[in-house]
């Protein structure tokens, strides 16, 4: 079999076989999937040899860039030693014991603790659980209620897609599920109109405050959201809007939960997100860069003074997986966070690439199509509009980010399009000539849907 054919032979019994998430069944038997077969560094092989620059480092998670052989080596030695054993009833391993340490040392100060999952969604079901636990414990149990945002994203269980703010996933089958609810997020660019970022930023996050009064804060647990919203849009909240939030969780005595999953393990230039915009949270779920997504993995970093009220009055905590700190995805984060640290790849984030990146997408602002770019760390996006000077943005059944994105897709960079905004979070090894190729690849994109779209 030759190339083609070995492809058209996957991609038919892929759409057999294989339903995709986010993803409608028929286009998949139609036309077929990409065939993904390798990747070193930051790049990807496809079935028929092509080379593609990941420029989302998977989905947001290979920190440490692809074909690490000391994750392989971690794994293979763990697997010979003990592949399983499970961390219930007063058992634990070595690997879970010492990446909860390291954890302990890596995270802001005060978190002290870790629940083990093996995704994000898993760790926002265990936020849930533990902030209503919590309450109760302090008898209070009637707070149940978990303000999040709109367009947030924490993932894909039932309940995680309840905190998620996305009405088409909501719509799929009915959810959010009861005592969840959502307020505006500080997407300035697209909903700010004529006020300034920073009274924009301090307006959505005083939403908060008028939702905890609707509902009566002895009702209220829990806010949650990510430092940046990362699916949402990269919406990169204005610096009064942090500020703000935990202004009013303090005054209401409600629990702040920031969601680490993608902000986490270097993304934004230092090791968790809300070191970046000084969020002081109280339960922070991690997954992806935790293990760089070689192995699945996930978990709730417990504050002191959630963890205090839990070991004091808590009894049992009657929640758990059978792979809850799995021995070879634990060796594996923890050689992980080894690199992250060895190559200084935060440091790098924060001095070199992070900075270099800006430069060149701050450059695409002067494109005819490109109406704001926006930067923190190794996250970037780009917005597609219609006319910059009057902020226009497209007609949204003209599609003009999958557009974008197709234009990507043919000509072998992986960017994402949510919505009309192009996404960039490649892995943090990547370097400055990197970034130039990556840029000339964004430009030549940029121009092609241009053109496309008639925008001069
Ligand atoms: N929280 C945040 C902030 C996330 O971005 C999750 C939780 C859930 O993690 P798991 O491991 O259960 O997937 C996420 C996941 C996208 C995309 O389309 C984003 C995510 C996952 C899949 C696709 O950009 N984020």
């Amino acid at each position: 079999m030759n190339i083609q054919e070995s492809t058209t032979e996957l991609q038919h019994l892929d759409g057999q076989h294989h339903v995709h998430p986010f993803t409608d069944p028929k286009a998949i038997q139609k036309d077929g999937s990409r065939v993904i077969t390798r990747a070193e560094g930051i790049y990807l092989w496809d079935s028929n040899g092509e080379k593609i620059l990941d420029g989302m480092a998977g989905l947001w998670c290979v920190n440490v860039g692809y074909g690490r052989e000391n994750l392989a080596k971690a794994a293979y030695e763990q697997l010979q030693v003990l592949p399983y054993y499970n961390t219930f009833f007063k058992t634990t391993t070595p690997p879970a014991i010492s990446l909860a340490k390291k954890l302990a040392e890596i995270t802001p100060e005060g978190f002290n603790h870790v629940f083990f999952t093996n995704s994000g969604s898993e760790a926002n079901d265990t936020v849930i659980r533990t902030v209503r636990r919590y309450w109760r414990v302090l008898a209070k149990p009637e707070k149940r209620y978990i303000i999040s945002r709109k367009e947030a994203y924490h993932g894909s269980t039932v309940a995680a897609a309840s905190l998620g703010g996305q009405s088409y996933a909501h719509e799929m089958d009915g959810l959010p599920i009861p005592e969840i609810v959502h307020i505006d997020h500080p997407y300035w660019y697209g909903k700010g109109g004529k006020l300034s970022p920073d009274d924009f930023g301090l307006k959505t996050a005083q939403c908060l405050e008028t939702k905890i009064k609707e509902i009566g804060s002895e009702k209220v647990a829990a806010f949650i959201g990510e430092p940046i919203q990362g699916a949402g849009g990269l919406v990169v909240p204005p610096d009064t809007y942090w500020p703000e939030i935990q202004r009013i969780c303090k005054k209401y005595g409600i629990l702040l939960i920031a969601d680490e999953v993608i902000c986490g393990f270097g993304r934004t230039g230092n090791w968790f997100g809300s070191e970046t915009f000084d969020i002081k949270a109280d339960l922070m779920p991690i997954a992806k860069g935790l293990s760089s997504g070689y192995l699945p993995i996930g978990g709730v970093m417990m504050h002191d003074r959630v963890m205090d009220v839990l070991i004091e009055k808590g009894g049992d905590f009657d929640h758990g997986f059978t792979y809850s700190g799995h021995p070879v995805a634990c060796a594996v984060a923890l050689e992980n966070i080894k690199i992250l640290e060895e190559e200084k790849l935060v440091e790098k984030v924060a001095n070199e690439t992070g900075p270099y990146l800006k430069k060149c997408w701050k450059e695409f602002e002067s494109h005819p199509i490109v109406g704001e770019v926006r930067n923190v760390g190794l996250l970037g996006a780009i917005e597609l509009v219609k006319n910059k000077d009057k902020r226009q943005f497209f007609p949204s059944d003209k599609k003009v980010g999958d557009a974008c994105r197709n234009f990507c897709f043919e000509n072998n960079l992986v960017m994402r399009a949510l919505r009309d905004t192009m996404i960039v979070s490649p892995p943090l090894t990547m370097t400055v000539e990197q970034i130039d190729e990556m840029a000339d690849l964004v430009k030549h994109c940029l121009d092609l849907t241009a053109d496309r779209f008639g925008i001069k």
